[in-house]
């Protein structure tokens, strides 16, 4: 059976832990935002190894986006490759918990629209890309 490995970053590996051992009870949001977090878990694609990356809450009908923003960092967060290839996900939002497959979208006007959704859920994220050069890239998790 593959480990689970946490996140190197403290905070981040807080948030995972006290949103899971609360079954979505506490935890779930972003610090002071208050706006609302889910839990990626995904397989590295070089280890294998289990991983859990919590992202922003943005729904679009039965799926959710998954934007890869790493606060307007010059280069993608790592979670992206792993998506990229194994598209297969677990969402937790809150206590629903739900195997979902994730799509990388590269069609302009979809991630125009994404992207809509997206800046309203989250504002920060106008700023992030403001701050970086590169696309960020957009993943749509749906229920398989
Ligand atoms: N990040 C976002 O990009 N978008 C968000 O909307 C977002 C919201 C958010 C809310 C709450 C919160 O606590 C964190 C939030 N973050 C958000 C941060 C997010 O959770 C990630 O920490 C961030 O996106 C960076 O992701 P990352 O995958 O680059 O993480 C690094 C720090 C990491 O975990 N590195 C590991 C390590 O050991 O250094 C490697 C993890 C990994 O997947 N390794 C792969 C493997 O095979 O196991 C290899 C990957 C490769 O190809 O190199």
């Amino acid at each position: 059976m593959s480990e689970y490995i946490p996140s190197p970053i403290g905070w981040v590996r807080d948030q995972v832990e006290l949103y899971e051992r609360t079954n979505g009870a506490e935890g779930t949001t972003l610090r002071e935002t208050g706006l609302p977090v889910i839990i990626v878990t995904h397989r590295g694609n070089k280890t294998g190894h289990i991983r859990k990356t919590p992202l922003m809450r943005v729904t679009d009908g039965d799926g959710y986006v998954l934007v890869a923003s790493q606060g307007g960092a010059p280069t993608h967060p790592v979670w992206v490759y792993n998506l990229r290839a194994d598209p297969n996900v677990k969402i937790r939002d809150m206590a629903y918990v739900h195997a979902m497959r994730a799509e990388e979208v590269e069609e302009e006007d979809e991630r125009d629209r994404l992207w809509a959704l997206c800046v309203a859920s989250f504002p920060p994220y106008a700023d992030y890309k403001a701050r970086t050069s590169r696309r960020i890239p957009l993943f749509v998790a749906r229920p398989m």
